[in-house]
């Protein structure tokens, strides 16, 4: 099966009760490119990169629809089947893996759909049709934090990550205490990420400070040499999420012992069939992980909910998605929630999702 059609779409996805505030700044509305891949059997696939704004990763969303427009004309032809489709497009273009993401996540969709069968299928399998989730606590004062922990346990969530940095290392010592304050007995695991924004000298004290509470640090600090620098004065755990481009890098922070878990992007690896391979590494080391995107809509939510599925449910660390903060399903029958903490595996073939196509208005652009 081959591609015979690339449509590119843009979408705006105003954040809702914004903004979503992380280390690298507000986050008020994003821009999000749809890709819809036609076979030349006639079967529709469709993928989704959304890069949460221009400073959490070296990814945004015009850099998106450029690299996309770069490859589109020359994917016409292309087998839609993983390791064929990844070299042709390596072939092309260097690097830019948010956008190649959005190529193999339509094209899995497709295959699913000419099979009928899940993308889970795909990837080897379902362990669980319930997957978890788990919510991200934007930076903000340690009182509010700790409000909203206790409301995220009450709705079920199996885990918390707490946005940290930006500000005195001091707040945000207080903001994880209160929040540690208000889990404590609920058996709900805590992450606290820095999103690069801290200082080595900020993460060993932030640990430090912190010592007796239970929690992993995630990607505290801007760099892997950082990592390495703070790794040996940290008392939790330490996760690297935004430093983990590719699979080589994450191959080395595995195999090296520099890290005890991943956050992990679909689309900063390039796609779910790289994922497939991070999560088989992970599952090697043993390694816990989650399964997100940065942003993004139900069609993103799909893929990141077809691969989570297929993660043994110990190394779980759940699948983060962007819906609390959309407003609008692209699916109005079969949209992606996360409900009591959990999202239900979608049933359909392929990514299980539907786009309602009339929702993005005419294509940017067409091959
Ligand atoms: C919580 N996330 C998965 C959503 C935002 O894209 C940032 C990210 C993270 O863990 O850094
Ligand atoms: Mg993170």
């Amino acid at each position: 099966m081959r591609i015979a059609e690339l449509h590119l779409f843009t979408h705006d996805l105003p954040v809702k009760d914004g903004p979503y505030r992380i280390a690298s700044g507000d986050v008020w509305s994003l821009t999000t490119t749809i890709v819809k891949l036609v076979t030349d059997t006639g079967v529709i696939g469709w993928g989704e990169a959304c890069p949460v704004g221009p400073t959490y990763a070296e990814a945004h969303a015009k850099g998106a629809l450029a690299a996309l427009t770069e490859l589109a004309p020359n994917l016409i032809g292309a087998d839609v089947l993983p390791v064929p489709l990844h070299a042709r497009m390596d072939s092309l273009l260097y690097g830019h893996n948010y956008a190649k993401s959005a190529i193999d996540i339509a094209a899995f969709d497709a295959l699913g759909r000419s099979l009928n069968i899940p993308v889970c299928d795909l990837l080897g399998g379902a362990l669980t049709n319930r997957v978890a989730s788990y919510y991200s606590i934007g930076v903000c004062e340690p009182d509010e934090a700790a409000r909203i922990a206790r409301e995220k346990v009450a709705e079920g969530y199996p885990r918390l990550q707490i946005k940290l940095s930006g500000r005195p290392v001091e707040i945000d010592i207080a903001a994880m205490r209160k929040v540690c304050e208000a889990l404590e007995g609920s058996g709900v695991k805590l992450a606290a990420d820095g999103n690069r924004g801290w200082s080595t000298g900020d993460a060993i004290q932030f640990s430090r400070a912190c010592s007796a509470l239970p929690f992993v640090i995630e990607q505290p600090c801007n760099r892997v040499d950082d990592l390495r620098t703070v790794r040996p004065f940290l008392h939790h755990p330490l996760y690297m999420d935004e430093n983990g481009r590719s699979l080589a890098t994450t191959i080395e922070a595995a195999g090296t012992g520099l890290v005890d878990g991943f956050g992990m992007k679909v689309g900063r690896l390039g796609g779910l069939h790289p994922m497939r391979a991070f999560r088989d590494l992970c599952a090697a080391r043993r390694l816990p992980h989650t399964c997100d995107d940065a942003w993004g809509g139900d069609i993103v939510s799909a893929a990141c909910t077809q691969i989570g599925a297929t993660v043994a449910p110990e190394r779980m660390d759940g699948v983060w998605l962007a819906a609390p903060y959309v407003a609008q399903h692209y699916d109005p029958d079969a949209g992606i929630d996360i409900v009591g903490g959990h999202i239900a595996l979608p049933t359909g073939p392929g990514l299980g999702v539907t786009p309602d196509e009339t929702l993005f208005g005419p294509p940017v652009a067409s091959f």
